[in-house]
């Protein structure tokens, strides 16, 4: 077995800090076509380019029967009343399911069966984990002030599609209304948003 130094390493659960992490992170300009609402979106960009979220990834091992790791922080904020977002993906290869643990801070994941296009909306929360069955999109979303730090821990050869979501994205969207997170139809959602436009 060929493993790299990763086998014991330290993270902080606030920052999202992870000892030997290689690091990825996405501000609001690579996340053109994720938001639901453009206007929002070229609005918020006008201002500022933030980092939304960052992915720290710690690769020990790689090969059948492995895992890898990663701790993402997913800052809060919203784009319009959608809060801010992960990608989201699927795994290149299909069959890879995912654990996903929650630190701190206060958020949901939204799963996406890729044959039945059934949704599910599932709390990632401190002493919580969300299992991601394999074949399912999922995107990570901060519904609170606070960052949102959570570990995903999934096979080494999971690989990422994003490609899939970039040509269809979700099929739901998570919205403030009234302050609370509320789970929509994205094209209701657009549809509500042109007609208060055209108003
Ligand atoms: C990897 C795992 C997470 C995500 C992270 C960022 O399989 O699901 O580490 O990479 O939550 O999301 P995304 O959609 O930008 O990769
Ligand atoms: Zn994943």
């Amino acid at each position: 077995m060929n493993l790299s130094s990763a086998i014991f390493t330290r993270f902080d659960p606030y920052s999202g800090q992870l000892d030997g992490a290689s690091y990825t992170e996405r501000r609001l300009s690579q996340l053109r076509g994720a938001f639901a609402d453009e206007a929002a979106y070229d609005a918020a960009l006008a201002q500022d380019d933030p980092v939304i979220y960052t992915v720290a990834t710690l690769e020990p091992a790689q090969g059948e029967g492995q895992l890898n790791y990663a701790l993402g922080m997913l800052n809060p904020g919203r784009i319009g009343t959608e809060y801010y977002l992960t990608k989201g993906h699927y795994h290149a290869w299909r069959p890879a399911a995912e654990c996903y643990l929650g630190l701190s801070g206060q958020g949901v994941m939204l799963l996406e069966d890729e044959n039945s296009r059934e949704s599910k909306l599932l709390p990632l929360l401190p002493n919580s984990i969300v299992y991601v069955p394999g074949y399912t999109a999922h995107r990570t979303i901060n519904t609170g002030d606070t960052p949102l730090i959570y570990w995903g821990i999934y096979p080494s050869a999971a690989g990422h599609d994003y490609g899939a979501i970039a040509q269809r994205n979700f099929h739901k969207v998570v919205v403030a209304v009234d302050e609370t997170p509320t789970l929509l139809d994205r094209l209701e959602f657009l549809n509500a948003l042109h007609q208060a436009e055209t108003q």
